[in-house]
């Protein structure tokens, strides 16, 4: 099997990157109106020269801020690259010390508990926090999910990236549907960095994965405990394939079926259908924009957790696509974007060096 070129490990960090900071503008709002979308990003692009002159036609500068999305991430990939390896010791400390650092980046209401507990002096297991949010159920939100694209940037064998997605996202979800949620994510992003993997096959070895995956004791009795059918994650893959399949499927009955908000469970899936979905043109979408442009256009259309949702799913397109769709007006607006260029670089020679 060809190994991915440097150019989908930028796609992927930039599409994460893009997801989140322009996804922020729009969070939480129950309904975002295209037309609404569509004038914003239209403001991101240097003005047309005949109107602008010369100020108008330069970029507009890093305005946009990143989220926790990024924050965590980041994190993820700092200590991925300081180890060389997966080491939940070091992870945990930086996720705990960007907190401490920077604690308004606008993290979920429960997971900063997780966080002060990891920076006391007291604590000896780094999962320990995890396991006891939520009264000992631990936390199903999708923050293990958003911040784990570049564990798949690591690790390209399909077990170590299950293996490292579960416990990477288990210092802070311990509940099986918060952190099954990061392995279809990571394995969602390892897919897409194939060469030429149809819609079709892409989704049906996430199924057969995640059929798996969710096999496990622990995973059937966290659905039941929380009254869901068996194999969640699996089901709505399913009704990802039925979606697909269908000429046209109204918003009502993808946020109905799979949701926007921020559980993993109502929230990773979404992700996998935008980027599936947006393989192929939109009519409510202009032309002029690519795949993976279009890919975060409609995830934040969405409304509900748009940076989370559509940071997700820039990820898998900008792994899927490659650094050529990410359009450089949209990336320069995003804060730390040439730092995160650099990231992708040194993922790409610690991928190149395992
Ligand atoms: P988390 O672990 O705090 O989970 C997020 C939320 O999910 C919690 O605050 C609870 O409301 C709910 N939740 C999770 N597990 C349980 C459970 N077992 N029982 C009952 N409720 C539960 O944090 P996280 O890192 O998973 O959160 C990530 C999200 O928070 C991302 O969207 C991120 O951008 C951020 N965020 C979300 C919003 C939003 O409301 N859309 C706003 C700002 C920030
Ligand atoms: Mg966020
Ligand atoms: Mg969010
Ligand atoms: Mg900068």
């Amino acid at each position: 099997r060809p190994r991915p070129g440097p150019a989908r490990f930028r796609g992927c960090l930039a599409g994460a990157l893009l997801g989140d900071c322009l996804g922020a503008v729009f969070e939480g709002r129950s309904v975002v109106k295209l037309p609404e979308l569509l004038s914003f990003l239209k403001g991101l692009e240097p003005a047309p020269p005949e109107e602008g002159g010369e100020a108008a036609g330069s970029a507009r500068g890093e305005s946009l801020p990143y989220t926790d999305d990024t924050a965590m991430s980041r994190s993820v990939v700092q200590s991925l690259l300081a180890k060389q390896e997966f080491d939940e010791v070091d992870m945990a400390k930086r996720f705990a010390e960007e907190y401490k650092k920077e604690p308004n980046r606008g993290y979920g209401m429960a997971v900063v508990n997780v966080f002060k507990k990891l920076l006391s002096p007291k604590c000896s297991d780094v999962f320990e926090p995890a396991r006891a949010q939520f009264n000992g159920k631990g936390s199903y939100g999708n923050g293990g999910a958003m911040r784990v694209a570049s564990i798949s940037l690591v690790y390209s064998d399909i077990q170590d990236v299950k293996k490292f997605a579960k416990l990477s996202a288990e210092l802070t979800h311990a509940n099986s549907l918060g952190y099954n949620g990061a392995i279809l994510q990571a394995l969602a992003v390892h897919l897409a960095l194939q060469e030429g993997l149809s819609r079709e096959t892409f989704l049906e070895q996430l199924i057969s994965h995640m059929e798996h995956v969710e096999a496990d004791d622990k995973s059937l009795s966290d659905a039941r405990a929380l009254g869901f059918e068996d194999l969640p994650f699996s089901r709505r893959l399913k009704k990802i394939k039925e979606f697909l399949e269908l000429s046209s499927v109204p918003k009502e009955d993808v946020l109905f079926e799979l949701g926007n908000g921020i559980a993993a469970l109502r929230s990773v899936p979404t992700a996998i259908y935008s980027f599936l979905r947006c393989m192929d043109t939109d009519p409510d979408i202009p032309d002029h924009y690519n795949a993976l442009q279009r890919t975060i256009i409609y995830c934040i259309s969405l409304g509900g957790d748009t940076d989370t949702i559509a940071t997700m799913a820039g990820a898998i397109a900008g792994a899927y696509y490659g650094e050529e769709q990410v359009p450089p007006s949209w990336e320069q607006s995003c804060e730390a974007f040439q730092e995160t260029q650099r990231m992708a670089k040194s993922l790409y020679e610690l991928y190149c060096q395992r």
